[in-house]
C-alpha cells in the first residue's frame, strides 16, 4: 500500500475518531494528541540539520563566485525570480480564496506572533548572523540559510581538495537527513491521525471544509504559474510553442505527480529536455540537477498559500513585513528543500517559524499534504525544464528542428 494511501487512511481515521470522541476531550488529549505531538517534534527535529546540510551542499554545487560565471548566474537568477514570483502567486491566491475564513482556532502562539512580528528591514539585516552558532541553536532559519550559503560558496573558494572533508561531511549529513525525513514520512499516517483527531474533536467537521479550499488554491496557483511564467519564458526566449513544451515535458510531469519526488524524476526530466526539447547535454546536466536540488517553484507557491491559511485560522493579521519575510524565507528555503516526498511540509514549518506562526498549523496541512505535494512537485520539475530551455536558448545550445519553431 502506498504512503499516499496510508496517510489518507490516517486522515479519514482521524476524522472519524474526532467525530466519535467529540465528548471525550480528556481521552483525546492524553492518548491521541501526543501521537501528533511526536510527529510534529520529529519534523522540528530534522529542520535545522536538513536545511543546513542540504543548503551547504546545494550552494557548493553551484560553484564559487568565479565559476558561477554566465551560465550559473543566469540559472540562479531565473530560479530565484520564478520562485519569488511563485510564492507571491501563492500569497495572492491565499488572500483571494481566503481558505481559513470561518475557522478560528485560538492559540496564545498567535497572539505572541502578532506582537513579536519584526519589520522586514530588521528581518533582512538580522539574516546575517553575528553569531552563527547561536543562530543554529536558536533555530533562526534565515540566519541558518544565509550561513549555509556562505559556507557552500566559501568551500568552493578553497584551493585544491582542502575543503573536501568539510563538504563530504555535510554531503553525508544531507543524505542521512533525507533518509530520516523518509522515515518520519513513514510515521506520517499515525502522526496525521494524532493531529487531525483533536482538531476535529474540538472544532467539529467544519474544520475540514477550508482544507478543500487550500487544495483548490494550490492547484489553481500551480496552473497559473506554469501557464503564465513557463509558457512566456519558453516561447519568448526559447522560441518554442508552449504546447510543444508541455507535451515534451509531460512524461516527467506525470512521473513527478505520481512519485512526488523531483530527485526521483530527474532522469525523466533530463530525457524529456534533451530528446523532446533539444536542450544540449552540457546545459541539461548543469541546470536540471541544480534545479532538482534548489529550484522549487511549486513548493514556494504552496508555502505562500499555507502560510496565509494558517494565519487566517489562528487569527493572525500578517503585516507587510511578515509577508515580505514569507516571500524571502520561502524563496531561500526552496534552495534547501530536498527533492523528496514531503520535504515541503518540513519547510513549511520553517516558513511558519520565520513569522512566528504556530507550528501546530502544520497539523492542519499534514493530512492533505500528499495531495498538495503531487501538484507542487510537478511544477518544481516543469520549472527546471523551462529554465533549461531558456539557458540553452541564450547559449545557442537549443537545437530544436527548424520546422518545429512556431513562435
Ligand atoms: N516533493 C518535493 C519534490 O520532490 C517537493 C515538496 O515536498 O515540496 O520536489
Amino acid at each position: 500500500m502506498s504512503l499516499t494511501t496510508k496517510i489518507f487512511i490516517g486522515l479519514i481515521a482521524g476524522i472519524v475518531a474526532g467525530l466519535a470522541l467529540a465528548g471525550a476531550p480528556d481521552f483525546v488529549d492524553n492518548f491521541i494528541a501526543p501521537i501528533g505531538s511526536v510527529f510534529i517534534n520529529m519534523i522540528g527535529m530534522v529542520i535545522v540539520p536538513l536545511v543546513f546540510s542540504s543548503l551547504i551542499v546545494g550552494a557548493a554545487s553551484i560553484g564559487d563566485a568565479k565559476t558561477l560565471g554566465r551560465i550559473g548566474g543566469k540559472t540562479l537568477a531565473y530560479y530565484l525570480f520564478t520562485t519569488a514570483f511563485a510564492v507571491s502567486i501563492g500569497l495572492l491566491l491565499g488572500k483571494l480564496i481566503n481558505p481559513g475564513a470561518g475557522l478560528s482556532i485560538p492559540t496564545d502562539a498567535a497572539a505572541a506572533a502578532a506582537s513579536e512580528a519584526p519589520k522586514l528591514v530588521d528581518t533582512i539585516v538580522n539574516m546575517i548572523p553575528r553569531n552563527p552558532l547561536q543562530g543554529l541553536v536558536s533555530g533562526s532559519m534565515l540566519q541558518i540559510i544565509v550561513f549555509a550559503l556562505f559556507l557552500g560558496v566559501g568551500f568552493t573558494a578553497v584551493p585544491g581538495d582542502k575543503g573536501k572533508p568539510f563538504i563530504n561531511f555535510f554531503d553525508s549529513l544531507a543524505e542521512i537527513m533525507y533518509k530520516i525525513t523518509a522515515m518520519i514520512m513513514n510515521f506520517a499516517p499515525y502522526g496525521v491521525f494524532g493531529l487531525i483527531t483533536p482538531v476535529v474533536a474540538k472544532n467539529g467537521p467544519a474544520v475540514l471544509l477550508p482544507l478543500i479550499k487550500v487544495v483548490i488554491a494550490v492547484y489553481l496557483g500551480c496552473i497559473i504559474h506554469a501557464v503564465l511564467v513557463y509558457s512566456s519564458a519558453v516561447s519568448v526566449v526559447g522560441k518554442i510553442s508552449p504546447m510543444k513544451f508541455f507535451k515534451a515535458i509531460a512524461p516527467a510531469a506525470i512521473t513527478a505527480f505520481s512519485t512526488t519526488s523531483s530527485a526521483g524524476t530527474l532522469p525523466v526530466t533530463m530525457k524529456s529536455c534533451k530528446e523532446g526539447l533539444g536542450v544540449s547535454d552540457k546545459i541539461a546536466s548543469f541546470v536540471l540537477p541544480l534545479g532538482a536540488t534548489i529550484n522549487m517553484d511549486g513548493t514556494a507557491l504552496y508555502q505562500g498559500v499555507c502560510a496565509l491559511f494558517v494565519a487566517q485560522v489562528y487569527g493572525v493579521a500578517l503585516t507587510g513585513g511578515q509577508i515580505g519575510t514569507i516571500i524571502l524565507t520561502a524563496t531561500l528555503a526552496s534552495i534547501g528543500t530536498a527533492g523528496v516526498p514531503g520535504a515541503g511540509l518540513i519547510m513549511l514549518s520553517l516558513v511558519l517559524t520565520s513569522v512566528g506562526l504556530p507550528l501546530e498549523g502544520v497539523a492542519l496541512i499534514a493530512g492533505i499534504d500528499r495531495v498538495l505535494d503531487m501538484a507542487r512537485t510537478t511544477v518544481n520539475i516543469v520549472g527546471d525544464a523551462s529554465c533549461a530551455v531558456v539557458i540553452a536558448a541564450t547559449e545557442n545550445e537549443l537545437d530544436v528542428p527548424r520546422e518545429e519553431v512556431t513562435v
